[in-house]
């Protein structure tokens, strides 16, 4: 089977409605050409700079339009990072991904994110950062850094775009990950399901992700973690039932599996209020990716021990060695 980045919107509908077991029995099949069965890929969460952000992205506990209480606070001393990525590594996690609630980052901060990179690279671990739109010379910068993975979602369809998020554009997001690509570094590209969208748009935000020039080397599918305060939030608090379905949650998740073979799907925000069963699907679905620990950024997370206790219900094991996507790559 070929990577296709020519997916119609059409296509990618016609996946949405397949009778459920057929969708789950095509998303295996795909899962099973491209990835081990049952590994799992361990990622683990810092915000290095917390709140006070000037977008106004309307899910977000961090931007500064938004009255959640959060304070804001500086950029982290690197060792502090460095701490916390030893902690994270000892704890199994494969990757280290470290994010900042900037609209951009000021080339004032740029040294200090060098040296997080550098050191998280020194222990032995992935790096990944998400520090909002990116220029040319930071994104080459980074590289240079060894930085393996930069962070930029898309969050939703370029239609509802100008819902959620009215500070920025979906063509400013593309613009970055332009100059990410550019710079040769990894892609972890995906966005949020249960913000009220529709169906269509999730459709379309599939269909944008899995039509970009190359497929993102991480998709991570974010459940809409609802903060107070928010406007999403807010709105998911008066109205409970625009609350995202279980199963078309899993049916977005089945969708960029097959129509991003070769990427890894992360099973993102989201976990801590989903059922065992809805997270067990999600896996079965292709999902092969999970944030660690027992914080996102600013909201919480399952936990290692309950992840543990989940794995071993399963029969899931963390990824070994090298990730699959980068084998096939190698053996094109
Ligand atoms: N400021 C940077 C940016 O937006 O590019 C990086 C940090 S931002 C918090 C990273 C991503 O987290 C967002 O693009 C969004 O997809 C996800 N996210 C943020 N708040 C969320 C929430 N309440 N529920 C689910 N996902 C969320
Ligand atoms: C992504 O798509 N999800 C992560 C990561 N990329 C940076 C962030 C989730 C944040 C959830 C809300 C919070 O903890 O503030
Ligand atoms: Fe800022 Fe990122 Fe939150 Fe948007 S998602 S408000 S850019 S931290």
């Amino acid at each position: 089977m070929t990577v296709r980045t020519d997916w119609s919107r059409d296509e990618v509908a016609a996946l949405f409605v397949l009778p459920f077991g057929e969708l789950m029995w095509r998303a295996q099949a795909v899962h099973r050409e491209w990835h081990a069965p049952g590994e799992v890929q361990l990622c683990t969460l810092l915000s290095i700079k917390t709140g006070g952000c000037p977008e106004d992205c309307g899910y977000c506990s961090q931007s500064a339009h938004a009255e959640t209480g959060l304070k804001a606070e500086k950029l982290m001393d690197v060792d502090a990072v460095l701490a916390s990525a030893a902690e994270a590594k000892a704890a199994g996690s494969q990757r280290f991904c470290m994010g900042a609630a900037w609209r951009n980052p000021k080339d004032r901060d740029m040294d200090a994110i060098v040296r997080m990179v550098e050191g998280v690279r020194g222990m032995g671990m992935e790096t990944c950062m998400t520090l909002g739109m990116l220029s040319g010379d930071q994104a080459r910068r980074l590289a240079d850094a060894g930085l393996d993975y930069y962070n930029h979602n898309i969050d939703t369809s370029p239609e509802n775009y100008g819902n959620v998020i009215t500070t920025r554009t979906f063509q400013d997001r593309l613009d970055t990950l332009e100059q990410v690509r550019a710079a040769g570094i990894n892609v972890c590209c995906g966005g949020i399901v249960g913000m009220g969208e529709t169906r269509a748009d999730r459709v379309g935000f599939v269909h944008a992700l899995a039509t970009l020039p190359r497929h993102p080397e991480s998709v991570p599918v974010n459940a809409l973690v609802p903060v107070k305060g928010t406007v999403l939030g807010d709105m998911l608090a008066d109205t409970p039932l625009a609350r995202i379905d279980d199963i078309e949650f899993v049916r977005t998740v089945a969708a960029a599996r097959i129509t991003m073979p070769k990427s890894m799907v992360r099973l993102s925000a989201g976990r801590e209020s989903m059922s065992e069963a809805v997270q067990a699907l999600c896996f079965m679905a292709g999902a092969n990716s999970i944030f660690t620990g027992d914080k996102l950024l600013t909201t919480g997370n399952r936990g290692d021990s309950a992840d543990a206790a989940l794995f071993e219900k399963l029969g899931l094991a963390p990824l070994a060695g090298e990730e699959p996507a980068r084998v096939c790559e190698a053996a094109e």
